[in-house]
Formats: C-alpha cells, structure tokens, sequence
C-alpha cells in the first residue's frame, strides 16, 4: 500500500495528483502547517529526517521530494503512460525537465515570495529575481511551444511536476506574457484526476 504524507497546502498536491492520474490505492497521513509559521509539525521527520512534504512510502521505501516521487510513482505504476523508457528518445527531456523544476525554475518564486517580507530592505533584489523568474517562464514557454504538454500530445509526469510553478506563477499574476502556459495550466487543472486530487487534499491557494 501507497502512503502519502500530506502537508495542506503544499507541494504535496501535486503528487496527490499524480497518485489520481494513475488510479492506484493510497492513504493520505494529513498534517496541518503551523497557523503562523506554516512549518509542517515535528511528527513528520518522523518518516523522514528533513521533516518536509510531500514524503511517500511503498511498502518499505521511503521517497521524499516530490519530483522523486512522482518519478517513481509514474515508473512503478504508470506502465509507460506518464514517464519515457530510460532507453527511448524522449528520456532525455524528460529527465532534464524533471531536475529542473524543483532544481532551477522554483528557485526565483521562492526568492520572491521571501524576499516579498523584507519590504522596502528587499528592493535591491528584485530587479536579478524578476529577471530569473522571466528567463525560467519564458523557457518553459519555448519548451511547450505549440505542444498540449511539455512532452507532446500526451499528459506526462513532467506536466504534473510543473504544475506548481506555473500554478505559483499564475497566482503572482507571472504568466500573462505567456499564453501557452495559461492554456496549458488551464487544460491540466480541467482534468477530473486533478479535482479529485484537490478534493483528497483540501484547502490549496494556488489554485484558481
Ligand atoms: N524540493 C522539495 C521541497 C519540499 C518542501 O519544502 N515542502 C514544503 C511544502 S511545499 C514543506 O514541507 N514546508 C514545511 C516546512 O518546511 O516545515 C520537494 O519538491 O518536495
């Protein structure tokens, strides 16, 4: 049996919702960000020493980072439907874009939301975190192109794992240069997997 470590209103989500694309069994474990702080609480390093969400487990393995688990969860599960073979053309891409989102592209929003508490003592930043959350957007634009996902006419593990970013970009009002990744995001939270998933998670702000 699958397990899911929830944090509300996380990266989690969107593991949540790879588990619904694939139609598997899961239990969700909930946990509840502190009211002020919004750290999760102390019991889930208990499944794993960093203490953050999302975390997996499958039996005895223990995957945390939400690109590993969606990774694995679309290997394990998705009998080929979300993830390229490691020997085909497209895996590549694929595993480039995999390492990308958490590795290069969250980066810039996350800067900018902490930075956002500094105030005026944060001005000085925002030129340099402005221009890396344009160059990350727009790249992630020129790589859907006039695709329906990142990796072709099909949904893929890479779109479930951007969903975050275009998700928290689209709530900082970010993606208004970019049409494809409005209509992208559009077309990925239209899917019934994906309300499901909201629903088995509850309250999220980054959704519409
Ligand atoms: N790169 C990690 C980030 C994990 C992470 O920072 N999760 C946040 C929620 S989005 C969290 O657990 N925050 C609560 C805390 O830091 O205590 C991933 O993609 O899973």
């Amino acid at each position: 049996m699958i397990t899911i470590h929830h944090l509300n209103d996380s990266r989690s989500q969107r593991v949540l919702w790879m588990l619904e694309e694939l139609g598997v069994e899961y239990a969700i474990e909930h946990y509840a960000r502190d009211a002020v702080t919004r750290l999760a609480p102390e019991s889930l390093k208990k499944i794993h020493p960093l203490g953050k969400s999302p975390v997996i487990q499958d039996g005895d393995m223990v995957v945390a980072e939400s690109g590993a688990s969606i990774d694995y969860l679309s290997r394990t599960y998705g009998k080929g439907k979300f993830s390229p073979a490691s020997d085909s053309a497209g895996f590549n891409k694929y595993n480039e874009l995999m390492h990308y989102v958490e590795g290069s592209a969250m980066l810039p929003l996350m800067l900018g939301l902490y930075v956002s508490h500094l105030g005026e003592a944060g001005a000085p930043l925002g030129p340099r975190i402005q221009s890396e959350q344009a160059l990350h957007l727009g790249y992630l634009s020129t790589v859907l192109g006039e695709q329906d996902y990142f990796m072709g006419d099909a949904l893929s593990a890479v779109d479930v794992h951007t969903s975050f970013i275009l998700e928290a970009a689209n709530m900082r009002d970010l993606l208004k240069e970019f049409p494809n990744l409005i209509a992208l995001l559009k077309r990925l939270q239209a899917r019934p997997a994906y309300k499901r998933a909201l629903d088995a998670g509850g309250p999220y702000s980054f959704a519409p």
